[in-house]
């Protein structure tokens, strides 16, 4: 059955990958899966037509004949329930896995989002230059203790899973901030998320759509 995903029609990113279809298209990638892609624009987002699938008037969305899903790590894990390559056959691990996914979205990410949010929705607050150093200090202390957790292990638990797909995915937002580079063990583990063959068809088919034009 023909999957079909949504993405921006251009990301305000301009191709580096950081919009969450990239994550859905890793995914896909990952299990072997062709798919298609509805471009969106931010004023499409908010029609009938794509509220019908996403309530909240976003980006991705996942469509496969009648199921229609909203909320990338739904739909990550609808991907690696299905097919074989993101999640352990082994049920303890299997459950392990999809702890480290929640972690990922819930735990790490969150810290990860105030900072876009202190940056760029409020840095033009008078209170934003005394916002910004607690923001990067909570997400230090997360990395910190993520980075202990991982210590010398190529992957979270074993063998690369949807955990490590999506804990690669949000740690790759920090690139721009630096506050990656802090943390060498975390920075090795996110190369080498970018460094399979999957993520890198993922990011180079969004990038096909979201380079800048050459003039
Ligand atoms: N919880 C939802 C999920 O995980 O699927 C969140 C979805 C979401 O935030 N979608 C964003 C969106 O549609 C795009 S990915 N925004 C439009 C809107 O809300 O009107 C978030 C994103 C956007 C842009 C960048 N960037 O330019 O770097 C990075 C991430």
């Amino acid at each position: 059955m023909t999957i079909t995903i949504t993405a921006f029609e251009r990301s305000p990113d301009g191709g580096k990958g950081l919009a969450r279809d990239t994550r859905v298209r890793w995914a896909l990638e990952e299990a072997g899966l062709p798919y298609s892609v509805r471009l969106v624009s931010f004023a499409g987002m908010k029609e009938a037509a794509h509220l019908a699938v996403h309530p909240f008037g976003q980006i991705p969305t996942y469509e496969e004949g009648d199921l229609a899903l909203f909320e990338t790590g739904a739909i990550v894990f609808h991907i690696a329930d299905r097919h074989a390559g993101l999640l352990p056959e082994d049920p303890d691990a299997r459950a392990r896995a999809i702890t480290w996914m929640f972690a990922a979205l819930n735990t790490v990410e969150t810290p990860i989002l105030d900072l876009q949010t202190a940056k760029f929705a409020e840095g033009d607050k008078p209170w934003a230059q005394e916002r910004l150093p607690l923001v990067v200090d909570r997400i230090r202390a997360r990395l910190r203790q993520l980075a202990d957790r991982l210590g010398d292990a190529e992957w979270l638990d074993g063998a690369f899973s949807a955990g490590d797909l999506l804990m690669v995915s949000v740690l790759l937002r920090l690139r721009m901030s630096g506050i990656l580079d802090e943390f060498p063990t975390l920075a090795s583990y996110v190369a080498r998320g970018e460094a399979r063959p999957a993520y890198q068809r993922a990011f180079a088919a969004q990038l096909a759509i979201n380079a800048p034009a050459s003039s």
